[in-house]
């Protein structure tokens, strides 16, 4: 029984994140997903349109999903991996070589999987803007 970790916000949810943890979870049999909390997202620098409980959701309806846990802390990998008995710890490719993740190999695999180009949560929302911006524009000439 291989058991597989990851981290993320997966704020709204895209066909990068899901070929992410599909691949990810064809690494083993058991797929834990570590979903940051709003409040850790304010530490990461991010705010994601939808909030902890409803990414949640989202990613425990993906049959590639066994469990998802909260990600509270940058420090809390190490006990994850102990606490989940994880083999393999596996992040998209921005993230290979981040100190963030190499110093786990001491404690499992770690592996890096090429990004899926041509999507991601803020380009899905410049996407959305502009088009608002296009239609006002349209319906009041300006
Ligand atoms: N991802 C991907 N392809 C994309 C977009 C994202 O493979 N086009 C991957 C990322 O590399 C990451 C996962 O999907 O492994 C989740 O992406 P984010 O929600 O953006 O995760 P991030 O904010 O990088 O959080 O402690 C680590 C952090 O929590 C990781």
């Amino acid at each position: 029984m291989k058991r597989v970790l990851t981290y993320g916000t997966f704020d709204l949810l895209h066909f990068g994140h899901l070929r992410l943890l599909k691949r990810a979870k064809a690494l083993g049999d058991y797929l834990v997903v570590a979903l940051s909390t709003d409040k850790f997202n304010t530490l990461k620098g991010k705010r994601s349109y939808y909030n902890y409980q409803i990414r949640k959701e989202m990613l425990e309806a993906i049959r590639y999903v066994d469990l998802v846990i909260p990600e509270e802390t940058w420090e809390q990998k190490v006990s994850d991996i102990k606490k989940y008995n994880i083999d393999i710890v596996v992040m998209g490719s921005d993230w290979a070589g981040s100190e963030r993740f190499e110093h786990l190999k001491k404690y499992c695999e770690v592996i890096y999987l090429d990004r899926t180009e041509g999507i991601s949560t803020t380009q899905i929302k410049q996407a959305l803007k502009l088009q608002e911006q296009n239609i006002k524009k349209a319906a009041t000439g300006y």
